[in-house]
């Protein structure tokens, strides 16, 4: 099984990659944003305990999101492969991961970085808010600090990822076709 962790700070492209690569390579995909934001539409109780958090650029608890993924690998064990776009975003989610596929025989192919700079980040999410009508893309603060979470909390798994040999980098700048032929290349070379 192809299992990515596509990985990258809020705007880099994690969402519109991971469409091509479940069209690609027929993978099943897990974005635990959307996955929240799901929660949140249908008024859940898990998804009323998200939406304060989210809209303020914060993570949500560990605990919430690794039990909301425990069923969802599970349920896909067979299938030709998974992307999880946006998870893992702390060093205790990825070593959830870990557990969570090994329990299904299964384990991480290779974590996908995809490098952006921040002005570029601020640009496309700063665009996305004139048609998500998400309101941590609208408010420049809540931006800024989403990636200021991310530089804190989430960029520490990249040495996970390192000292497992699954660390791969790769230019997030660029036409969306020039950086998924790079992330194919990637793929192809595993
Ligand atoms: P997410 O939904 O994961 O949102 P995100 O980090 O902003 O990334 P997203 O996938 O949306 O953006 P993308 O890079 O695809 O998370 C939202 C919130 O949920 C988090 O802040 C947190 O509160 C919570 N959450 C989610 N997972 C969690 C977890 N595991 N633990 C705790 N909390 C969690 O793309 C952005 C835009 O750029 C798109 O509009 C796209 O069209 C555009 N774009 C992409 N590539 C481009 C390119 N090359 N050129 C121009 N534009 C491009």
């Amino acid at each position: 099984m192809l299992n990515i962790v596509l990985f990258g700070p809020p705007g880099s492209g994690k969402g519109t990659h991971s469409a091509k690569l479940v069209e690609k390579y027929n993978l099943v995909h897990f974005s635990t944003g959307d996955i929240l934001r799901s929660e949140i539409a249908a008024q859940t109780e898990l998804g009323m305990l998200a939406k304060s958090v989210m809209d303020k650029g914060e993570l949500v608890s560990d605990k919430l999101v690794i039990d909301m993924m425990r069923n969802k690998i599970s349920q896909n064990k067979d299938k030709n492969g998974l992307v999880f776009d946006g998870f893992p975003r702390t060093t205790e989610q990825a070593a959830a991961l870990d557990k969570l596929l090994a329990e299904n025989n299964l384990s991480v192919s290779a974590m996908i970085m995809l490098d952006v700079e921040r002005e570029e980040l601020v640009k496309r999410l700063q665009k996305r808010s004139e048609t998500s009508g998400r309101a941590d893309d609208a408010d420049i603060r809540v931006i800024n600090n989403r990636i200021d979470v991310y530089n804190r909390q989430t960029l520490p798994i990249a040495e996970y990822y390192k000292k497992q040999n699954k660390f791969q980098n790769v230019n997030g700048m660029g036409s969306i076709d020039d950086i998924f032929d790079r992330i194919v290349k990637v793929i192809e070379n595993l």
